[in-house]
């Protein structure tokens, strides 16, 4: 940078800290972006008592909340009244399979570009041994706190942000398939990014995994744990959960795994297999995600 004699060292210094603050955001004639905004703290005690009421869900039907039992379409209602409170604007997607109906929860935060969309996704049926808690109401749970936070939050979006709850996972991928088998090449072509939440919540989890589908994603979680101290490492699982049926539709995808637990698809995969801390680390990892991929804003973007 070249400035005349005149300037004082302190303008010097505040001209270049300014350039750099704003370097490669400003848009010509338009003025500086405001700043992309970080995700307020999500308390574990929050994700910790959606995990709660989805052990009370198998409770009260029968142990399970696997597709085709009374506790799946409970599970569903619960997340969907939740959303819905909050001012998601949500769907309950059926299917059918193996001659039981199933659904998919899918809720859209208005705002953002509609043409561009980062999807945060988790499986809401467990398998019928058990209450499914680290498999899956440990990413169910992160992704609607996850959801619940945007709500009170607010931030400016420069995407869309959308989530899905599946249904009948444990079946082969059902519901995620079902769901973008249903949609129209034009929508399928609007998701940019799906991050996938399936075990994030097994107790004495030291090292984090991060799906390696994708280098830039797989960068991006690995960035935030680093920045946190805690340990991560590269979680390949292949087709095994449901950003399988996004990524065989071309789109980018990625998610974190506390990985596997001795109860799992048992019936002690219960309220005890999970941590606190554990769900408290995957629902504020899925919240930086969200508003790092979506480019929120603390302020509102000027017309
Ligand atoms: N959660 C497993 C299931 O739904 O059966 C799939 C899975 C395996 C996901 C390993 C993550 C890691
Ligand atoms: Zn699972």
């Amino acid at each position: 940078m070249k400035l005349g004699k005149s300037y004082s060292p302190f303008l010097v210094a505040l001209f270049t800290a300014t350039t750099v603050v704003f370097s490669g955001q400003a848009t010509a004639g338009e003025g500086p972006s405001p700043a992309l905004s970080a995700p307020p703290e999500i308390p574990a005690a929050a994700v910790l008592a959606h995990a709660q009421q989805f052990q009370d869900i198998a409770d009260r039907n029968g142990g399970t909340r696997a597709h085709g039992r009374p506790g799946y379409r409970a599970s569903a209602d619960f997340v969907k009244s939740r959303l819905d409170a909050a001012g998601f604007t949500t769907t309950l997607q059926s299917f059918t399979h193996n001659g039981a109906t199933g659904w998919n929860v899918i809720a859209d935060w208005p705002g953002g570009n509609p043409n561009e969309i980062v999807f945060l996704g988790a499986h809401l049926d467990s398998v019928t041994a058990g209450p499914g808690i680290n498999d899956n109401a440990s990413g169910s749970a992160a992704a609607l706190e996850t959801a619940l936070t945007l709500a009170r939050a607010k931030p400016t979006l420069q995407k869309h942000v959308r989530f899905g709850w599946w249904g009948a996972e444990e079946l082969g991928l059902i519901g995620s398939r079902q769901y973008v088998n249903s949609l129209p090449s034009a929508e399928r072509s609007k998701i940019k990014t799906y991050l996938n939440f399936d075990m994030v919540g097994a107790r004495n989890t030291t090292t984090w995994g991060v799906y390696n589908d994708t280098p830039s994603l797989q960068q991006m979680f690995q960035d935030y744990f680093r920045g946190k101290g805690i340990p991560s490492r590269t979680m390949n699982i292949g087709g095994r959960s449901d950003h399988a049926s996004f990524k065989n539709i071309g789109v980018q995808v990625s998610g974190i795994g506390s990985g596997s637990d001795p109860c799992y698809h048992q019936r002690c995969d219960n309220i005890s297999n999970v941590g606190s801390k554990e769900l408290g680390i995957a629902a504020n990892a899925a919240a930086h995600a969200a508003w790092t991929l979506a480019g929120a804003t603390a302020l509102a973007a000027a017309a």
